[in-house]
């Protein structure tokens, strides 16, 4: 296939309800779509859609919205467009030059990757080997203002039937409401926590307090590049230790397994620059009998539709953040947003990622629109 032409969408999306990390708290999606045009070999025309899950600021990790769109446009697609033959399997050797941009990468690989299986006609659940229909919904709740309001909320998530809890920690909102949540809805609740890097190593004492609340994992304690001290960490408490910004690739992934710094790994697409990079860290991880799950970015009905197919994987055995639409928005971008049931949500089954994206919600998010154009076409 060739990339003819290439539309980053910037859109803003209101979120029901702030969400608190400990690096932050967000009231708006901020985020571009990727169009991508490719001519198949036989002259038809495919359209995939991609999206960025860079937030606006550089607080989770090194990237930032803004400059995910500046390396794509300035970089990454006239690379793309310059190799000619392209395919989902060849972008990221095509962009290897380019040094780290993992999200910017992920993107734009995502829409060549949806527009190639919309021109087979096949489902990327079919494309990556998925073996279930669906997959267990998880909810990440945010850092509230009270021990009280965390209980109501995690309360309200479950009486809507999500399948596990993840509560956001940080240093002076952690054991309480950590010890709150346990107590009120019961041993038999898969619960988890994480706290986005929030910790050191000095605080190991303090964390292994946690390890009396039968938590299925703590995610993140320590920074990005502290592997060798996750890997103390670890010995230093009993709840499992999962790693998220730390993983950045499938070398990095294999290097926490081989140190001990993690026995339960989140896998996002984004961070790791795109689906594939993710389905080797799934393969790698399964290999060494390491869990994986589902990590989420908040993504529109786009990433949400590709991160269920990606959960369906057998070595996905945890269930992941991938909530219903309705837990961050109101209107979703496509037109069958991902909806929660009974515990789970469905795995798409339309060509490419299986879903659409609405023209008219599209126009009403929408801020702005770049163009990065072949010059051949
Ligand atoms: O359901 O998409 C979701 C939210 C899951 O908590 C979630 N994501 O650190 O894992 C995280 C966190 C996050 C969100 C990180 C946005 C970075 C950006």
């Amino acid at each position: 296939m060739k990339l003819e032409r290439l539309l980053l969408h910037h859109i803003e999306m209101p979120l029901v309800a702030p969400f608190t990390t400990s690096f932050g708290t967000q009231t708006v999606k901020r985020t571009f779509l990727v169009e991508a045009r490719l001519r198949t070999a036989d002259g038809r025309t495919a359209i995939g859609w991609g999206e960025s899950v860079a937030l606006p600021d550089p607080v989770y990790s090194p990237e930032h919205l803004a400059g995910a769109a500046l390396v794509i446009e300035r970089w990454l697609a006239p690379a793309l467009i310059a190799a000619g033959e392209v395919t989902a399997e060849t972008v990221g050797h095509l962009l290897r030059h380019v040094v780290g941009h993992q999200m910017a990468k992920a993107a734009l690989e995502m829409a060549v990757l949806d527009a190639q299986l919309r021109a087979e006609g096949r489902s990327f659940a079919s494309y990556l080997g998925a073996v279930a229909p669906t997959v267990p919904s998880g909810v990440s709740v945010g850092i509230q203002d009270s021990v009280q309001e965390t209980v109501r909320v995690v309360g309200g998530y479950l009486e809507q039937g999500y399948a596990r809890i993840k509560l956001k920690i940080q240093p002076g909102a952690d054991l309480a409401p950590v010890a709150a949540v346990r107590r009120t809805f019961g041993d038999d609740l898969p619960f988890q926590v994480d706290a986005n890097a929030a910790y050191t190593l000095a605080d190991a004492a303090h964390l292994s307090r946690l390890d009396e609340h039968g938590l299925l994992l703590i995610e993140q304690p320590l920074g990005e590049a502290d592997i060798r001290q996750h890997a103390e960490l670890a010995r230093r408490m009993s709840t499992p230790v999962c790693l998220d910004e730390s993983v950045v690739s499938a070398e990095a992934a294999a290097d926490a397994i081989a140190l001990g710094a993690a026995s339960v790994i989140n896998i996002k697409p984004g961070r790791v620059g795109g689906y594939l990079e993710a389905r080797r860290i799934h393969d790698i991880s399964r290999a060494h009998g390491v869990a994986v799950w589902c990590g989420g970015m908040l993504e529109t009905g786009i990433g949400r539709a590709a991160n269920a197919a990606l959960a369906a994987l057998p070595g996905f055995t945890l269930p992941g953040d991938i909530s219903g639409s309705d837990r961050f928005y109101t209107e979703d971008v496509v037109t069958e947003p991902m909806r929660m049931h009974d515990g789970v949500v469905d795995v798409p089954t339309g060509p490419g990622f299986g879903v659409e994206v609405d023209p008219e919600r599209l126009e009403r998010f929408r801020t702005g629109v770049t163009e990065v154009e072949s010059a051949a076409r």
